[in-house]
């Protein structure tokens, strides 16, 4: 049974309680997502149910039964165990999005270690920022990332093991050690740490507009808003084949690519492989995917292709399906109705707040081009941005804000007090967003309040990106900034000064590109460079990105006079 009562029903009588009695936590009691997303579903007789088929782009497959979870995490947090990783210290997990990496995570958590996902696709310099910032004691990874780590582990000395998932001892350098899930003895019973509600769980890289990403620390009691949003807001129901295409380098990937679906005793699919419209109906025609959770980037792609590849593919056993990540536009709604004869349905939320806040629930009438409404036990309002009071006007324009407290909620910013108590004002916390809300409650969104990209869905800070521009030779000052992009909505372009001695040229523009690249990630790379003489600046000679973005945009800028007195 999928959510038996309506929105209304739910919100009036709304109580995280709920949650808590389904998942069998009591107040004060342990609570560990690892065992909750294993273990426990093997005891409400689950045990050879499927819990993930996962395929590769080369057609590899591999079926795990919620036994196989149970038993490969305590594996894998047994080996970690015997490596000595104690209760929380961080362990990294970096990896392409192989059986590894979803059961590796459970396994973390059932040491009682704190699970730190990175995007496999981010370079040397983007991942040494985060394992340095989370003082990272082990980092379990395949042999085609290991030399991204091999470049900088010296100056990571805090890094004790290096776990690889495929290769041999022989051809590990020290502080290596492979290990391989399918080869080691498996491990059927291990003593799963006592974690309790406020332990730190899982520690994910955001990106703000100043200073380096920052690590969200959430803990183990967020299980409870995770299996609750999954179960409501993606209708997840018994025999339900889920798909989540997000990658758990990214919150979406863990909140409901592992631990929603899993503490719910959902059969998830998992493919390994870049876009492709061909190859994703494939997929979901061969698996009969019933519940698909993508982003609007992929949506737009996928209507690129066009409609004729859609019919060529059997898709009748789509559901329900869900996105998000950037604002979903109405004619990609339109268009999966028509297409898939049913609606997307957008989801708001953030790494921050590790559950989807504000929704279309299903049942409720769906305004193409809108957010919906606050989850029930969610207050969220629009604040006027100079009181930091709601506006409570149909229409007007404010910024996206939650009353604290809703249980994945993060506790923190890793070793960044002052960056998390500058996200609540009044009473409550900002997201950083702006919305408007109309008469019937229901939000629509308008934009970032302040300068980060989403590119693609993907948030990519400024500060990383300018500070990786200063490192190239020729870069005297840089500024990093959003440009339209008709199917990743936004993506980074840069404006740079150059230093004496050198000329703007193409090949300077590229060469700069490449080592963005390599050094950050393919998201972060500016798709253009923009040479120019100086860059507009403050007073006291901050660097004011808003102009340049306005630029980009065919945007007024506005009032300048606040800033240029800065
Ligand atoms: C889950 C996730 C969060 C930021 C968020 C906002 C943007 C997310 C959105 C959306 C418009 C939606 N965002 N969902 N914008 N409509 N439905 O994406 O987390 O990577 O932390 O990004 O993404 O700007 O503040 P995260």
């Amino acid at each position: 049974m999928g959510n038996p009562a309506s929105y209304e029903e739910l919100s009036a009588n709304f109580d995280w309680s709920v949650a808590e009695r389904e998942l069998g936590y009591r107040q004060g009691g342990p609570i560990n997502i690892g065992w909750m997303c294993s273990d426990r579903l093997c005891h409400l007789g689950l045990a050879n149910k499927l819990a993930l088929h996962w395929e590769d782009y080369q057609g590899n497959q591999k079926r795990f039964t919620f036994d196989d979870l149970r038993v490969l995490s305590n594996t894998i947090a047994h080996f970690l165990g015997e490596l000595g990783i104690q209760p929380g210290e961080r362990v990294c997990l970096f990896m392409d999005r192989v059986p590894e990496l979803y059961i590796g995570f459970l396994g973390v958590l059932k040491t009682g270690a704190v699970a730190q996902p990175l995007f496999s696709a981010f370079g040397d310099e983007s991942l040494f920022v985060r394992l340095q910032n989370a003082n990272t004691s082990a980092i379990i990874t395949q042999k085609k990332h290991l030399p991204k780590v091999r470049k900088i582990r010296e100056q990571l000395p805090n890094l004790r093991h290096i776990i690889v998932v495929d290769v041999g001892e022989s051809a590990l350098q020290p502080r290596e050690v492979s290990f391989h899930m399918d080869q080691a003895p498996r491990i059927e019973d291990f003593a799963v740490y006592p974690t309790t509600a406020e332990s730190p769980s899982v520690l994910h890289y955001t990106s703000g507009t100043t200073g380096q990403p920052k690590g969200a620390q959430h803990v183990h009691y967020s299980i409870v808003a995770q299996y609750l949003t999954a179960k409501w807001v993606l209708d997840l129901r018994p025999d339900d084949i889920y798909w989540c295409n997000a990658d758990p380098g990214w919150v979406t990937g863990t909140s409901y690519g592992i631990i929603g679906p899993w503490s719910n005793g959902i059969t998830q699919v998992v493919f390994d492989s870049g876009f492709n419209a061909e190859h994703w109906y494939q997929f979901m025609e061969k698996h009969r995917v019933t519940v698909w959770y993508s982003a609007p980037t992929a949506i737009r792609l996928l209507m690129k292709e066009g409609t004729e590849i859609v019919q060529r593919h059997d898709l009748s056993s789509l559901r329900y399906l869900a996105s998000v990540g950037e604002p979903l536009n109405a004619e990609a709604v339109l268009w999966s109705q028509k297409v898939f004869g049913k609606p997307f349905h957008d989801t708001f939320w953030q790494t921050e707040t590790g559950c989807i806040v504000i929704t279309n629930f299903p049942g409720m009438p769906v305004k193409p081009g809108s957010m919906g409404k606050a989850f029930p036990g969610i207050t969220a309002t629009a604040l006027n941005p100079k009181t930091y009071e709601p506006v409570n006007q149909p229409g007007i324009a404010g910024l996206i804000a939650l009353r604290p407290g809703w249980p994945s909620q993060i506790r923190g910013y890793w070793n960044n007090e002052a960056g998390y108590k500058a996200k609540f004002k009044n009473g409550w916390y900002l997201c950083g967003d702006r919305a408007s809300i109309d008469a019937d409650g229901y939000f629509w969104f308008m934009g970032r309040d302040d300068d980060v990209i989403n590119t693609g869905g993907h948030l990519v800070g400024p500060f990383e990106i300018e500070s990786a521009l200063l490192g190239c030779p020729s870069v005297a000052e840089s500024a990093a900034v959003a440009k339209p992009d008709p199917v990743n909505m936004e993506v980074v372009k840069a404006y740079v000064t150059l230093k004496k001695g050198f000329t703007p040229s193409d090949d300077l523009e590229l060469e700069i590109m490449n080592r963005i690249r390599k050094r950050l990630s393919p998201l972060a790379m500016p798709q253009e460079i923009e040479f120019v003489d100086s860059l507009p600046k403050t007073r006291s000679g901050k660097i004011v990105r808003r102009i340049l973005r306005c630029k980009e945009f065919h945007e007024p800028v506005g009032d300048l006079s606040t800033i240029m007195d800065d």
